[in-house]
């Protein structure tokens, strides 16, 4: 069975408070997913910051953890069979949803509905969103060939006008506030650190752009965009 006092990651990043759920995060658009649905349910946990630097996310202490080093993952010590270990934002959402008995759900038609946003966001969404911000704002940028550029816009344009529609006579993604939402949320808002509003049009998107502020108004998320603390 799993062990915290024994794991590796332990070692580098020990529990002050191993009775309550370790999250080991950093906060970008994944990361804070899990803050934000650990905030939004109230259940008590413990943050670690594990950096994108190769020291941190692909150390042996935390491919122990993740084996795909990439944050974030999570140690729930209280699990429903005894300790579990988690990693994949949208696993961790789904988890979350089912242990707390919020924004997962009340029907099965209902967390099946909440369950297909969350995988767009995960299949879609993050990873287009992600190449875009590639070849329009760090090292992609420089590549003279356009097309890489204007594809990841064209599909990242393309995605925002899939969530406008669904937007329609709705406040949030699948009904009610859910985890989807804060699955989608934070990859929103991450085109303003990606700097490419415009190039997905984004003013075109009116329903779009009051989800978001209606997203950014919610306490919980913005306590989950600072946890863990980029600093310190
Ligand atoms: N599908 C994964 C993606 C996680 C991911 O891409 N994490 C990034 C930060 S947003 C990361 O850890 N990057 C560090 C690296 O790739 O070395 C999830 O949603 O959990």
């Amino acid at each position: 069975m799993f062990d915290l006092a024994t794991h590796p990651i332990a070692r580098r990043w020990p529990a002050r408070h191993p009775d309550r759920i370790q999250l080991y995060s950093f906060p970008t658009p994944n990361g804070v997913k899990a803050a934000i649905a650990l905030e939004e349910m109230g259940l008590p946990y413990e943050a670690h910051r594990v950096t994108l630097s190769d020291e941190d996310v692909k150390s042996p202490e935390f491919t122990a953890l993740n084996p795909n080093g990439k944050i974030p993952a999570l140690i729930d010590p209280n699990g429903p069979d005894g300790p579990l270990a988690l990693f994949e934002s949208g696993a961790i959402l789904a988890y979350l949803a089912e242990k707390s008995g919020k924004f997962g759900g009340a029907t099965t038609a209902e967390r099946y509905e909440i369950l297909q946003w969350v995988m767009f966001q995960m299949g879609g969404l993050g990873p287009m969103f992600g190449q875009m911000g590639f070849f329009w704002k760090f090292a992609g940028k420089d590549i003279e060939d356009p097309r890489p550029r204007e594809r990841y816009a064209n599909e990242a344009r393309r995605l925002l006008g899939v969530i406008e529609t669904a937007l329609d006579g709705r406040e949030w993604i699948a009904g009610d506030y859910s985890i989807a939402d804060m699955a989608i949320g934070p990859w929103l808002n991450a085109l303003n650190f990606y700097e490419t509003k415009e190039q997905v049009g984004w003013t075109d998107h009116p329903r779009c752009v009051a989800y978001l502020d209606r997203f950014m108004a919610r306490p919980a998320v913005q306590t989950g965009l600072k946890t863990p603390p980029r600093e310190g």
